[in-house]
């Protein structure tokens, strides 16, 4: 253990080296006897009874962190509200911020009279009150949700369009909730049975096909997140949650499975949901969302206040497992530098990166680029639309770039 003087000047020589400046701060600072005696306010009455907020609130001087509206819907329950990307830190999207979208608004549904139905190529059909549900082994697993609809760049953005505006809705939450696996061997899958329809109780019955394989493979019927019963924005009482697969396919307020033999070519896998290729084919069920990455802070509205020691930070994510690597260019793509990846690092996981950089004041263009287990590289915006043209709406993916001026202020490159 080093002895209190090499820890003093270790530490300040670490301050000075990444800008701090440690004498101007004591300088203007009172004594330490004298500091001690300037109580601070709050320290000389009582504080609140925490009877006051039985559920807790966030200080009202984070007042200013909350979700946003991207832009005017043609039908105001068909929304969508963005994660304050730039306000949070780790991995875990607090409930109260978890991306919201609905097709037709939140219905208000009592568990007690909310029931799934099982049914179609099945020995059993089965229908499912919470309380038969909750009876089932849990499990708790932390996964990212990301909408197809994310990062809206095909054809344009706008400068200063803010990481909530540009990739707000993704969000990460432990998800708990019983394995879909275990309520479909209760019913009983018949052979040949390699689709299900997956519905949402709410106004827009929001309707999708899934392979079987999948909800064989991970899917979990949620009923918690992160701790506590689904919010009613996210699905209350059950969602279905696909790791990996794009957000319209998580059905929320969950009522009925129905197996099949074939796609049941819903409203939100034909008209909506597809993906129109540059020779003019619209391709359907593009589920896995793609390896993506983006710079969290320095960005817009957070640059940094002055030169000096600058932490770049961000997320990386992929639908098909784990990240492996992200790198992080602060020159346009030019050189490339591996960034640290925080733990957790899990499979279909927001994973968070870090590097130390040291501003030097100059014009910047800050980038990152991930690698997921599969190999996939993050694309280069001309790569990604030399390959999706301009037609493409969903699953953009590419390489973001943040300007950085010399004054510190951060807007949006294309
Ligand atoms: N029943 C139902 N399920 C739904 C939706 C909906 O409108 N109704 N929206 C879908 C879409 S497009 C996405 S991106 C995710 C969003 O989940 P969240 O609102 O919990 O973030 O839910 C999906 N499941
Ligand atoms: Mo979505």
């Amino acid at each position: 253990m080093p002895d209190k003087a090499d820890t003093g000047i270790s530490r300040r020589r670490m301050l000075r080296r990444t800008g701090f400046a440690l004498a101007g701060v004591s300088s203007a600072a009172p004594s330490a006897r004298a500091a001690a005696a300037d109580l601070p306010p709050w320290m000389l009455e009582q504080g609140a009874p925490v009877s006051e907020n039985p559920y807790g609130v966030p200080s009202p001087f984070e007042k200013s962190v909350v979700r946003i509206t991207g832009g005017k819907q043609p039908f105001p329950t068909s929304a969508h509200m963005l994660t304050p990307l730039q306000d949070l830190d780790g991995i875990i999207t607090p409930n109260g911020l978890h991306y919201v979208r609905d097709h037709g608004g939140t219905p208000a549904i009592d568990p007690d009279r909310h029931r799934l139905l099982v049914h179609g190529m099945v020995d059993r059909p089965l229908s499912f009150g919470m309380d038969d549900l909750t009876r089932f082994p849990s499990v708790s697993r932390i996964h990212f949700l990301e909408c197809s609809g994310n990062t809206p760049l095909y054809k344009s953005g706008k400068p200063d369009w803010s990481v909530q505006m540009t990739h707000g809705l993704v969000s990460c939450a432990e998800w708990t909730g019983v394995r879909l696996s275990d309520v479909l061997a209760e019913a009983g899958v018949q052979p040949g049975a390699a689709w299900m329809l997956a519905e949402g109780a709410d106004a827009a019955a929001l309707t999708r096909s899934i392979p079987v394989a999948k909800a064989l493979d991970d899917a979990i019927l949620a009923y918690a997140q992160n701790g506590e019963r689904l919010r009613p924005e996210q699905g209350y009482p059950l969602r279905l949650l696909l790791p990996g697969y794009e957000g319209n396919t998580c059905v929320k307020w969950l009522r009925r499975l129905k197996l099949g033999d074939q796609p049941f070519q819903t409203r939100e896998e034909t008209s909506k949901y597809t993906s129109l290729m540059p020779d003019g084919i619209a391709r359907q069920f593009n589920f896995t969302m793609e390896a993506k990455s983006v710079i969290t802070r320095p960005s817009p509205g957070c640059g940094p206040k002055q030169p000096g020691f600058c932490e770049i930070s961000g997320l990386a994510w992929s639908g098909h497992g784990r990240v492996v690597r992200v790198e992080v260019s602060t020159d346009g793509g030019a050189i490339w530098r591996d960034a640290a990846l925080q733990d957790p690092v899990l499979p279909k996981c927001l994973t968070r990166f870090r590097l130390p950089w040291t501003w030097d004041g100059g014009p910047a263009l800050l980038q990152s680029r991930t690698t997921d287990e599969k190999g996939e590289v993050q694309p280069t915006r001309e790569r990604l639309l030399a390959a999706r043209g301009t037609h493409y709406y969903y699953h953009y993916n590419a390489i973001n770039t943040w300007r950085l001026a010399p004054g510190g202020e951060v807007t949006l490159a294309l």
